[in-house]
């Protein structure tokens, strides 16, 4: 049994794109943080923030995207998106991975709210650090890890996308775009959006608010 708590165009959509990509069944429970009234107290029995997403697996709950991440990749290895433990590739594809949450997101949120700090006051560093480092791994292979995509790139490209051509804080490289050109071209992609844009008609809408430097 696996069950997907998650709210249309938010911080689940990577986990939203994975879970397609493993081509498991899966029930999806709307979280509508959207909504007048709040997320419903008794959510935080499943996500003790009661942000979304979280994902429930045989009587299991986990939270955090990066988790969320790492743990349906290795959970679902047919699906070939996690080199296991013992492979080249994994040092890079988990280190990737949870930068997106520790560096990228946090480095991202800063910029947008005008925060000014020193390079060192935040565990994420600077917005120009992330930047240079981003824009050197993708100038120099196709995916997040190497040639081939890894469920890495579902956290990392959606982060790209809305970042960068949503929110409008991240430049717009062309590394970056072709990257996301690449990476989006798939079949897993065009039905989790397809699902998504459904999942937005149960929902209240969203309302993006231009970033303090736009
Ligand atoms: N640390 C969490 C953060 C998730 C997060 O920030 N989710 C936002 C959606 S973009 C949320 O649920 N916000 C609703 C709220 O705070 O009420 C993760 O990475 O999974």
């Amino acid at each position: 049994m696996l069950k997907f708590y998650c709210a249309p165009w938010s911080r689940a959509s990577g986990v939203f794109w994975l879970l397609e990509e493993l081509g498991q069944p899966y029930e999806i429970e709307l979280v509508d943080i959207r909504a007048p009234g709040g997320v419903p107290e008794s959510y935080r029995a499943i996500q003790p923030n009661k942000k979304v997403p979280a994902v429930e697996h045989d009587g299991f709950v986990i939270t955090e995207r990066a988790a969320i991440t790492m743990y349906l990749a290795d959970a679902f290895p047919q699906a070939g998106l996690a080199p296991p433990i013992g492979d080249e590739r994994r040092a890079a594809y988990l280190t990737r991975l949870v930068y997106c949450d520790s560096v990228f997101d946090p480095a991202i949120a800063a910029r947008a709210q005008g925060l000014k700090y020193g390079g060192n006051g935040f565990s994420f560093g600077t917005f120009e650090d992330m930047v240079a480092n981003v824009e050197k791994i993708l100038a120099g292979q196709a995916y997040a890890v190497g040639d081939s995509f890894t469920a890495a790139d579902t956290q990392l490209a959606s982060g790209i996308h809305f970042t960068m051509n949503i929110l409008k804080v991240l430049p717009p490289l062309d590394v970056f775009g072709d990257y996301l050109a690449r990476a989006t071209d798939r079949p897993a992609y065009r039905s989790y959006q397809a699902k998504e844009a459904e999942l937005a008609r149960r929902a209240t809408p969203v309302q993006f608010k231009a970033p303090r430097n736009a």
